[in-house]
């Protein structure tokens, strides 16, 4: 695995963590190492399907040589791609209208209207990236599968969204076991289109640089009860804004159903819930809205996460400036 050993920090005692301090530098952060492969997991829909499985590390690999900064290179999708793209996205975007926050859905709207979204198109990360960019700030790239907690949290830190580009199993168009272009795109970009939102993931991105593996364990599970499965209030009603609910037709049902329970987001507490990435959560939590969710998250990272050195983020150079 490739480490640049310019950035190592870390007091006498405590072993040095390396974290990335520009933005430059994800590029060690991404695609070397990943959590997760299909070919290890029998349940993968594709897991004996060779030419699926190929298909799928062809286009992954455009991570392994991607540097920032470049243009993330255009894949041309097959008929069959497009064909799951379709059925995913107007399944998915006919239940959003009931159980999708506002900002949500007004978000894909906007996508729809002004960035190519529809449902006869794959679309480019190229172009969603620089849409994306010119609003909030966050850009996106090439990654080649489920990352570790601590390399996903710390690109969040540059405002970079780490986004795979291949789709999932024809056979399975509801679910995926691993982050596939539907859950990026359907999923996590039209709330990060959301400033508050965009600032709540750059949030927990910066609270996990050079954090102990402990603390990153903990904000993985803010990040997976918020970012990932989130739900909030609307009036009286529950709605969801979590990207993996989003792009997953029964899990978001079963969410906002009365079988799973319905817990009010505390940093402090929710930090501890256990999860099962294989199955539908047992219990949710919910947040008033994204202000609350942000001081939670940035109290959490001043009371939890010790360094032995003040970590300070330049906006201007997008790098950290720390004080050591
Ligand atoms: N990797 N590619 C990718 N996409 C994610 O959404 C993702 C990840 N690695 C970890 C992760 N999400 C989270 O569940 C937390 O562990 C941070
Ligand atoms: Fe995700």
């Amino acid at each position: 695995k490739i480490r640049c050993k310019a950035a190592i920090f870390g007091g006498s005692k405590r072993p040095a963590i390396w974290f990335p301090r520009k933005i430059n530098e994800l590029d060690h952060c991404c695609g070397t190492e990943v959590d997760y492969e299909p070919h290890n997991d029998s349940n993968h829909p594709g897991f004996n399907d060779v030419i699926y499985l190929k298909r799928r590390q062809e286009i992954a690999s455009i991570a392994f040589t991607y540097h920032r900064g470049e243009e993330i290179p255009t894949v041309e999708y097959s008929e069959d791609e497009m064909r799951t793209w379709s059925t995913v996205y107007t399944t998915l975007r006919g239940l959003h209208a009931t159980h999708a926050c506002k900002i949500f859905q007004d978000n894909f709207n906007v996508l729809e209207r002004d960035c190519g979204y529809s449902p006869n198109e794959i679309p480019q990360l190229q172009k969603v990236s620089t849409f994306l960019k010119g609003r909030t700030g966050f850009q996106l790239r090439p990654v080649a599968g489920l990352l570790t907690p601590r390399d996903f949290l710390a690109s969040l830190a540059f405002k970079v969204f780490q986004c795979t580009q291949y789709i999932r199993h024809p056979d399975s168009p509801m679910h995926s076991p691993e982050p596939d272009c539907c859950h990026e795109l359907i999923g996590h970009v039209p709330m990060l289109l959301d400033a508050k939102f965009a600032e709540f993931s750059q949030e927990i991105g910066l609270a996990s640089l050079a954090a102990s593996d402990s603390d990153i364990k903990k904000l993985a599970t803010l990040y997976w009860f918020t970012v990932e499965f989130g739900l909030c209030k609307e009036g009286n009603h529950l709605k969801a804004y979590g990207a993996g609910l989003m792009s997953s037709y029964g899990e978001l049902k079963h969410a906002l159903s009365n079988i799973p329970r319905h817990l009010p987001l505390q940093a402090d507490t929710t930090c501890f819930q256990t999860y099962d990435d294989a199955d539908y959560q047992p219990v949710y939590f919910v947040s008033d809205d994204f202000d609350d969710a942000l001081v939670q998250i940035k109290n959490f990272s001043q009371r939890n996460i010790h360094r032995n050195f003040k970590l300070e983020y330049d906006h201007t150079s997008a790098s950290i400036t720390g004080v050591y």
